[in-house]
């Protein structure tokens, strides 16, 4: 466990849970709790950044910054919050404890099992589903969401879901075909008890079933003939531990409870050293918000992240199933809400791809020429979240190119209409099953270190000339950009219309041709929230108004919603930090990226929906000396003929 090869970023492994377990367990402050008292998380404490830096460009056998663990637990008869760090070198024990009554944090499956189980046997709710003609109970499920934080005063200070029915008539049958619209229940998930039941009316439950599974298709396709992937001399990237080398690149892979995947120390080998890029890239928040105004409808503002926990729900990935070809693995380890450590076989899937052509010229005088297949290294993980499923995809690409993508699918959430009508805020998907619009937002936190930790961004733009003597044909047109001196200037939204984008520049560090070397941040697919400025959504996951922030480095500034975004009123995370302005230009500095996808739901995306994608890339701009991928060798080596 204290073995110095181990990278500092590696994530906890089982043994360092249950360390750490063990030293809270013991500790004072801990027997003082009560019964109910549960691990919300537990992960690693990344070390302070230039601790890592320094071990990391030291020679070797360079001292291992302290390891460190940090947990939160929720005491249910207090209420109260622990945050509680552990150090794991030597003995083991607790280092800081800190209780606080100001805080929710993130609902563990624990809950929602308990509050699933106290709304289904209530009598009430068991009256109104009589009522719906529904009787048989095992049929029933309740899925308890995050509550948000609409301002209402008997909800303050608790710790509450909003619970809704659904039903499934066997056990493997899709719950979300059959609604139990108008049916909602307020449970205090401490004190285990249901403050509110509403009943708003009754609607026919949608009775087709949205099964999805072989036996319910009519005939499977039977002209699929094998695709198999081979790598008869195994792929082309080595594994130490947790850092990945492949051709140029480098890079650390990591994992936590609430971020899930997380990558490190991302560094590219050119002109004889590893240059660094990106020092820490993870997906720090998301969000969904539903837009139907209904009683059942509106609080659905699920900031998985922060409220459930990506890395909780990351699933175990399989072969030629999730993944195919040469794959290699990483496990991951969270902890149970029992304080027992999880191992999540599989959990990060790692391979090489095929990915068309590279680059490429044929001369038309003669058909000779020269090409190159492009190939990249895939790392990536699928969560499955509620009803929904998503795939968070990083790529290195042979031409310096980085990108993310996340890939959204699993099953719409649901609602029911009466029969006849169509829905004004959803689409209908099935007689009666009503998809409500929604987005999906997420921010991808970039702590960017272009050649260096210092570093700057610069918003690129593109415009007309004037009409004039200057520009007698009307055609031209020249890319303008601005650097941002401080926070507030750097909260900026896409606009495609004048080809904007973002550069992060190195100031002090310069390319041949003169320029400072830099990565652009292209945005893909986005677009802006439509709940009003003064909808709760809008405060408490206030990234979403904003598709770039730029901060200084923060050890403890992670999560673009905050710490403890459930239940809380708002403007915490990147509105809170952001507000003293601070100067960025030529400082270590943290970009937070905001992409939203718009989802006006097909009756295709059901009842399984096909994969959708959105996300993002990182080119490098003036950082190489020209193409990088020049020296990637002619496919003519292993298939003669190419344009030979
Ligand atoms: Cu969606």
């Amino acid at each position: 466990m204290t073995s110095s090869a181990r990278h500092p970023l590696d994530p906890l492994t089982v043994e360092e849970i249950e360390t750490a377990v063990a030293a809270i367990r013991s500790a004072t402050q801990f027997t003082e709790l009560g019964e109910r008292v549960r691990f919300v998380t537990l992960d690693l404490r990344e070390p302070p950044k230039a601790a890592v830096l320094a071990w990391s460009e030291g020679d070797d056998g360079a001292p291992r910054p302290p390891r460190e663990a940090e947990a939160v637990l929720l005491d249910h008869r207090s209420g109260t919050t622990h945050e509680v760090t552990v150090s794991l070198d030597g003995d083991p024990a607790v280092a800081t404890w800190r209780a606080r009554d100001d805080v929710q944090p993130l609902a563990t499956v624990a809950e929602l099992m308990e509050a699933e189980e106290l709304v289904k046997h209530d009598p009430r709710v068991r009256e109104a589903l009589t009522r719906r003609g529904v009787d048989d109970l095992e049929a029933v499920q309740i899925d308890a969401w995050p509550a948000g934080n609409f301002g209402d005063a008997d909800e303050a200070g608790r710790r509450l879901a909003r619970c809704i029915p659904f039903l499934r008539p066997t056990p493997t049958d899709n719950e979300w075909a059959h609604p139990v619209e108008g049916l909602i229940a307020l449970v205090d998930l401490n004190r285990l008890e249901i403050l509110r039941i509403d009943d708003h009316g009754v609607v026919p439950i949608p009775p087709e079933p949205g099964n999805f599974d072989p036996s319910v298709v009519e005939a499977l396709r039977d002209d699929i003939k094998p695709l198999e992937i081979t790598q008869p001399s195994g792929p082309s990237f080595t594994v130490d531990g947790h850092t990945v080398s492949w051709q140029r690149w480098q890079v650390h892979v990591g994992f936590n409870s609430r971020e899930g995947l997380v990558l490190s120390q991302i560094g590219y080998h050119d002109q004889g050293r590893r240059r660094p890029i990106l020092y820490r890239a993870s997906l720090s928040e998301m969000i969904v918000p539903y837009g139907d105004p209904s009683p059942t409808h509106y609080f659905k503002n699920a900031i998985d992240a922060g409220e459930n926990g990506v890395g909780f729900s990351a699933s175990p990935l399989t072969l030629g199933c999730d993944c195919l070809g040469e794959i290699y693995y990483f496990d991951a380890a969270v902890v149970d809400p029992d304080g027992s450590a999880v191992r999540i076989p599989n959990a990060i899937c790692m391979h090489e791809e095929d990915y068309g052509v590279l680059w490429r010229h044929i001369e038309w005088r003669n058909g000779k020429g020269e090409v190159r297949r492009s190939r990249r290294l895939v790392i990536s993980s699928f969560s499955a979240i509620g009803n929904y499923d998503y795939g968070f995809f990083w790529y290195l690409y042979q031409d310096g190119s980085i990108e993310y993508e996340i890939k959204l699918t699993g099953v719409l959430s649901t609602g029911a209409v009466p029969p006849g009508e169509t829905p004004a805020h959803g689409t209908l998907v099935a007689p009666g099953l009503n998809a409500m619009i929604h987005q999906h937002f997420f921010n991808v936190r970039l702590d960017l270190d272009i050649d260096g930790v210092d570093n700057a961004v610069e918003e690129v733009w593109t415009e007309a000339d004037p009409p004039g003597p200057q520009n007698p044909h009307g055609n031209a047109f020249r890319a303008h950009r601005r650097r941002f001196t401080h926070e507030l200037e750097a909260q900026r939204r896409v606009d495609g219309a004048c080809a904007r984008w973002w550069e992060i520049v190195n100031p002090t560090v310069h390319h041949r041709l003169g320029a400072p070397v830099s990565y652009r941040l292209v945005p893909g697919e986005n677009t802006v929230p439509f709940a009003s400025a003064e909808a709760a959504v809008s405060r408490r996951a206030a990234f979403i108004t904003r598709h770039l922030w730029v901060t200084p480095y923060a050890r403890d500034e992670r999560y673009a919603a905050g710490d403890y975004p459930n239940q809380h009123t708002g403007g915490s995370g990147l509105p809170e930090w952001t507000r003293a302005d601070r100067a960025i230009d030529g400082r270590d500095i943290v970009v937070w990226y905001t992409f939203g996808h718009h989802h006006v739901p097909r009756p295709e995306d059901w009842p399984v929906m096909p994969v959708a994608t959105i996300g993002f890339m990182l080119k490098p701009v003036g950082f190489f000396a020209n193409n990088p991928a020049l020296d990637v060798p002619p496919p003519t080596r292993h298939v003669p003929g190419c344009h030979a």
